[in-house]
């Protein structure tokens, strides 16, 4: 097949062929002397043109990617895994003028404060995309932040994030943000044990005292947001909940949580006690977390919650008792958890065993509904029995962490010790497993329209830990690293690798492109990103103004290529201001800044939006304000001066 692939990429080569040089690899050869010279093989020529997106063609997939620690999410378009943007969420921004004293800042320091602490970053696992039917829609990503314990909403028509809920129960979260097939609900499981709540109790408590809890935060897709007033939450056992996955499709209305901690190891202490890494490994099984939310619905409905924080919860007793909670075995430290497509099944992952364990939903929902158990746990929530759980388990490897599917019934694990994404096919467990290499340590996985109820199969991306030699060292902090492996053909190949030096990825979902319907522009002009509607103090053509009002002052200011009006604001010091920022603008790319020296002020003027930013001027002296996107030609122009008059002049 590459001959004539030769042949044509070395006709348009020679065509028009910059002046080759020694390092270039004599493009007047062609294509094969630039093999020779780069010492590339045939399969790179094929992963290239595979990947190779030319100017102005646009990909086919694009990937939202957890931004691990950086609190943000990377956005990729596949194939040519170019990084499209970073959507800033939990911590502040510049370029995107979030939390410089525009309205972004309401969401993230307000809406997104803990306990009364502003909170400036998280630590992000788990993107997950809006769906309806069980499909990717298009509408919205949410994202949970371990860190501080709070789940964000971001809106895909411009990118930005709407909305932090803060959870009133639990200190660190893991399982989230999973969405029910509908999006009704965004479900964010705790992961580290702590009293509900935030209330204080020695470790000498942890049985007693110490929970989980799974909250289910109700979305309301007509306003876009979650509604924290009709959201509740199931205690859980202090067992350190990990994944989570919702049911589809055959496993609608039920949700799973892995655990890792049933011997409810709370570290040394400074006791002599060993430590949650071995602490928390004695038993051979843990429980996977059974839980039927809407039969729990029916409890909240009734009224059988208490509540905590101002939030609803279903006791641990009644959950049990109701078994709106039900546990089975899972070996050995189970990490990922992840329901097949047509959400008859379970793939959980045991870090510390070398199987892929299949859990059967049909068999599951049987024996809970005849009442049939092997035990209860101290808590009293029943155990089903294993074998009686599960269609089997598949050996994969050492460390089995995540699953994601594709449109032929295969499976592709993630095997982290061994640094393998495992194909293995999780209908036929017979069948032969195929392992192929990845650089290195493989965390999560993700698959084309993975987690939807009909994946698309072609791409894959193994979502590394550590990079090692791949790229040119950078210092100690290594960036981390995706590959993009096809997965179209008979064997898989690994046909791209993006370094990514902006926190640690976690998991990520690849969305079909066209299902996108983004904006270009805010409409009408003077649109608040933050309601969708064009706000009271937007202003038109002729209406700009300067209003004083005792030691308020209130600027209505206009942003039109290339000029602020008014361009100069004249204030007392310690004058409280008000910016209302109108961009006039509706062509697409015509994007404004707005920024005050020496204020630490500094917003993003898309096209049409409305800005606002509050502020005391408590600092006398000139400072210049000015646009900081290189608009028109006039650029530098585009700027004017803030006042602040010295107090008593
Ligand atoms: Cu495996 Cu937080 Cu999903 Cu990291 S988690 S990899
Ligand atoms: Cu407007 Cu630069």
């Amino acid at each position: 097949m590459l001959p004539s692939l030769l042949l044509t990429l070395s006709a348009c080569q020679t065509a028009d062929a910059p002046t080759p040089t020694a390092s270039a690899g004599g493009a007047d050869e062609g294509l094969a002397g630039i093999m020779t010279a780069r010492g590339l093989t045939e399969d790179d020529v094929l992963a290239a043109a595979k990947t190779y997106t030319p100017t102005g063609k646009l990909d086919e997939y694009v990937i939202f990617a957890s931004g691990g620690h950086g609190g943000n999410i990377i956005v990729i378009g596949v194939p040519s895994m170019r990084i499209l943007k970073y959507i800033s969420v939990f911590g502040p921004e510049p370029w995107q003028g979030y939390g410089y004293g525009g309205l972004g800042d309401d969401v993230l320091y307000n809406q997104g404060s803990q306990g009364g602490k502003e909170m400036t970053w998280g630590d992000v696992h788990h993107p997950n995309l809006s769906e309806t039917g069980g499909e990717y829609d298009g509408n919205y990503l949410f994202l949970n932040d371990k860190a501080n314990a709070r789940v964000a909403v971001i809106d895909l028509r411009d990118f930005m994030t709407k909305q932090i809920v803060a959870n009133p129960l639990v200190m660190s979260d893991h399982g989230g943000a999973f969405v029910t097939q509908n999006t009704d609900y965004v479900i964010e499981t705790s992961q580290y044990a702590a009293p509900l709540g935030g209330a204080y109790s020695g470790l000498d408590n942890y049985e007693a005292e110490y929970r989980g809890a799974a909250i289910f935060w109700k979305f309301d897709k007509q306003k876009g947001r979650i509604d924290q007033a009709q959201s509740w939450a199931i205690e859980l056992p202090p067992y350190a909940q990990d994944l989570a996955d919702a049911g589809k499709l055959a496993s609608d209305g039920w949700v799973y949580i892995n655990s890792w901690n049933t011997e409810m190891s709370a570290g040394s202490e400074g006791k002599g006690k060993p430590f949650a890494e071995s602490g928390a490994s004695q038993n051979d099984m843990d429980y996977m977390h059974i839980i039927d939310w809407k039969k729990a619905e029916t409890l909240v409905a009734a009224g059988k919650t208490k509540t905590i924080n101002g939030i609803r919860v279903i006791s641990l007793a009644d959950a049990a008792a109701e078994h709106v909670l039900t546990f089975v075995g899972e070996p050995k430290s189970p990490h990922g958890c992840d329901v097949t497509p047509d959400g008859t099944a379970v793939v959980v992952g045991g870090k510390l065993d070398t199987h892929a364990t299949v859990y059967d939903v049909a068999k599951m929902k049987d024996l809970i509904a005849n009442g049939q158990f092997v035990g209860k746990d101290k808590f009293g929530v029943d155990i089903l029995d294993f074998q009686a759980s599960i269609r089997g388990q598949r050996e994969v490897g050492l460390g089995p962490l995540h699953t994601v599917y594709d449109d032929k019934g295969y499976a592709y694990t993630s095997v982290f010790l061994d640094s393998t994404v495992v194909k293995w096919n999780w209908k036929n467990l017979e069948e032969p497993i195929e392992a192929l290499g990845v650089q290195y340590n493989i965390g999560h996985i993700t698959a084309a329209e993975g987690d939807t109820i009909s994946p698309d199969g072609k791409y894959v991306v193994a979502m590394n830990k550590m990079s090692q030699d791949r790229y040119v060292n950078v210092g100690p902090l290594l960036p981390q690293s995706f590959q993009l492996i096809d997965i179209s053909g008979p064997t898989m190949k690994v046909i791209y690798d993006l370094p990514l030096p902006l926190g640690e990825p976690h998991y990520a979902q690849m969305m079909k492109a066209d299902k996108l319907h983004t904006i270009t522009a805010y409409t009408p002009a003077g649109t608040n990103p933050y309601t969708d509607e064009k706000s009271t103090a937007a202003v038109a053509s002729g209406e700009e103004r300067i209003e004083r009002n005792g030691k308020q002052v209130d600027v209505y200011m206009s942003v039109i290529r290339s000029h602020f009006t008014p361009d100069m604001i004249e204030v007392n010091q310690g004058d409280t201001v008000t910016l209302h920022l109108t961009s006039m603008e509706q062509a697409l790319d015509q994007t404004h800044g707005f920024a005050i020296d020496m204020y630490n002020v500094n917003v993003s003027m898309e096209p049409g939006k409305y800005e606002e930013i509050t502020f005391v001027a408590d600092r006398a002296g000139v400072f210049p304000f000015y646009c900081t996107e290189f608009c028109s030609a006039l650029h530098l122009e585009m700027m004017g001066y803030f006042l602040v008059k010295p107090q008593g002049s």
